[in-house]
């Protein structure tokens, strides 16, 4: 058994998470293209081009997927709403069969006693938007404040929780800076522009969610831990900036008001005009936050423009994505997130778990173990007074991993994406046993 339910908190909250993109199919029930769509039609974005049309067709298979979400044990789902399905062009009219598609799935998961955990925007904006500059344009937080406005005067009234915005420092500096997601930029100052235009968007969403009557309201950001090289001052610099720009950033805009000084002071001069004034907005008050944990990075100092670092191979067992499997640094994460910046608000692991290349029939080890170890960093990091209030698998499903396409499989449950069938994994079943005792 790789952890026991009893060891947690009264009422700590099991789940698993999917994202619309990745397992929904895009090419049905009226949503509109995506800037994924055109992402991955150009060649050498995305591995074989792979796409989300069709992923693991939940948009018809949800009663099946929910099915094993419930048969599992969870206690809720973490899903996300399509803004290019619910809006098709992205601003003015709503697609009824989208909308429509949230409200039977909201109900389908009540029906299963499943809570859902709603996020908003989990990457697939709409071609329209994207051609206006996408997160660049200062108009965003008004068009998301409308969609949010659309989407949960729908479902708002049945949804357990809800954050905007998941992973913003993936939909800011991985798609604007790195170009490794789409829109596939490498443009500092877009980067800026797009990180500023995030977090507005996600304080304006939240008021908007507060005016419906809403509550249990959140942020997710993903974390890495940054591991200097070696013991330079250098090495300690490099690993310093990254931790900056990656863990430091968000949260020092949503709980003090303002940009880390160390990263503001290289970004200033390409933020957007006013930035400065925007920090009530950003600063709308949480409820909960949600970390999403992964990996560690070893960073090395390198020669070149800010910031002037690169990542270097670890010694540590590594997952399918490549990644070392360090669990204490989700210890580390909790456990500083509260002391620096929440300071007793609940926090939730809102994603954590493996990619494997898993076939059919295997043991799953690998998996069972990193979430094994992971649980345990979380148990700890509970013992010494964090308030983690839940944990949540990535994935429910094997699904359309971005840029690497189908290949990296995530999933508690095995996709076949030629048949669609899905098969419990093995991880699947010792989890399941575990959240039963
Ligand atoms: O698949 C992604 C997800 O969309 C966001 N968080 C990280 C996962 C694994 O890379």
């Amino acid at each position: 058994m790789p952890f026991k339910r009893s060891e947690f908190p009264e009422g700590f909250v099991f789940s698993a998470a999917t994202s619309a993109y990745q397992i929904e199919g895009h090419g049905f029930g009226g949503a509109g293209l995506t800037h994924w769509d055109t992402f991955a039609a150009t060649p050498g974005n995305v591995v074989r081009g792979e796409h989300g049309q069709r992923a693991c067709d939940h948009y018809h298979r949800y009663e099946e997927d929910l099915d094993l979400a419930r048969d599992m044990g969870l206690d809720a789902y973490r899903f996300s709403t399509s803004w290019a399905r619910v809006m098709p062009e992205g601003r003015g009219a709503a697609n009824p069969e989208g909308l429509d598609f949230y409200d039977r799935l909201v109900d389908a998961m009540l029906a299963r006693d499943l809570k859902p955990q709603a996020t908003l925007y989990h990457w697939e904006l709409p071609v329209a938007l994207a051609d206006l500059g996408g997160w660049r344009n200062p108009d965003m937080p008004n068009w998301f404040a409308d969609y949010t406005e659309t989407i949960m005067g729908r479902i708002g009234d049945r949804v357990f929780s809800c954050a905007p915005v998941n992973e913003p420092w993936c939909v800011g500096w991985l798609s604007h800076f790195m170009g490794h997601h789409a829109p596939g930029l490498r443009d500092i100052r877009a980067t800026a522009h797009a990180m500023h235009h995030i977090l507005v968007s996600h304080g304006r969403a939240i008021e908007v969610m507060r005016g419906l009557g809403m509550g249990n309201l959140g942020a997710v950001c993903n974390f890495e831990f940054a591991q200097p090289v070696d013991d330079s001052p250098a090495a300690a610099q490099a690993a310093r900036i990254y931790d900056g720009y990656y863990n430091r950033f968000f949260l020092g805009a949503l709980y003090h008001g303002s940009y880390p000084e160390d990263i503001i002071d290289v970004l200033a001069p390409h933020m957007p005009h006013g930035w400065q004034d925007d920090f009530t907005t950003i600063q709308a008050p949480l409820d909960w936050q949600g970390l999403n944990y992964y990996t560690r990075k070893i960073i090395a100092p390198a020669d070149g423009p800010w910031p002037a670092l690169k990542e270097v191979d670890g010694p540590l067992p590594r997952t399918q994505m490549g990644w070392e499997v360090y669990p204490d640094g989700l210890h580390h994460f909790l456990t500083w997130v509260d002391r620096t910046y929440t300071k007793g608000l609940p926090l939730y692991v809102t994603e954590n778990g493996m990619a494997n290349a898993d076939v059919v029939g295997r043991d799953d080890a690998e998996r069972l173990d990193y979430v094994a170890q992971h649980l345990a960093a979380t148990r700890r990091a509970i013992d010494e007074g964090a308030p983690v209030a839940g944990y949540t698998f990535w994935s429910l499903l094997d699904n359309y991993e971005w840029a690497l396409g189908y290949e990296k499989r995530f999933g508690l449950v095995h996709v076949d994406f030629d048949t669609l069938e899905r098969t419990p994994k093995a991880s699947y079943h010792a989890i399941a046993r575990a959240l039963a005792e």
